[in-house]
């Protein structure tokens, strides 16, 4: 069993997908054992994003992110970190296949709908800025 760390970001949320995302998430038969809708801080956005700290697109970045709600998640199942990464599709979704989150609902690279861990490392950094460990349910 593996844990990653998910995000509906403000566009996905702005365009009612919640349910579609989990609904992708379950019917591939991963599990939520964490899920809240909040708005983060700056603070928050630029832990998330600390790695991109320096990249052209940062300040972008952590101003779309922070400009309305979003849906973070902690999804459990085998091999989670790539099979949440394979449901999202490629970063840019122009190069999104179809059937991809990013893929059917994106159209900028800027505002590709989801956000997730690209490693099981990443995942162990980022789900603690989002939940405390009683946060997230055994099921
Ligand atoms: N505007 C802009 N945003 C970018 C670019 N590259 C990445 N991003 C955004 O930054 C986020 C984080 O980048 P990255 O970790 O490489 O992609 P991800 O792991 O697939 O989300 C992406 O989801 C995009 O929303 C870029 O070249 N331009
Ligand atoms: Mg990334």
């Amino acid at each position: 069993m593996e844990r990653t760390f998910t995000m509906i970001k403000p566009d996905g949320v702005r365009k009612s997908l919640i349910g579609e995302v989990v609904r992708r998430y379950e019917n591939a038969g991963l599990k939520i054992i964490g899920l809240k809708l909040m708005r983060l801080s700056r603070e928050k956005a630029e832990e998330l994003y600390s790695i991109h700290k320096g990249k052209p697109f940062y300040g972008e970045l952590v101003d779309f992110i922070i400009s309305g709600p979003v849906v973070p998640m902690v999804v459990e199942g085998d091999n989670a970190v790539n099979r949440v990464r394979e449901i999202m599709g490629a970063t840019n979704p122009k190069e999104a296949a179809p059937g991809t989150i990013r893929g059917d609902f994106a159209e900028e690279i800027s505002e590709n709908i989801v956000h997730g861990a690209d490693s099981t490392e990443s995942a162990n950094r980022e789900i603690p800025v989002f939940f405390s460990e009683v946060e997230l349910v055994e099921r």
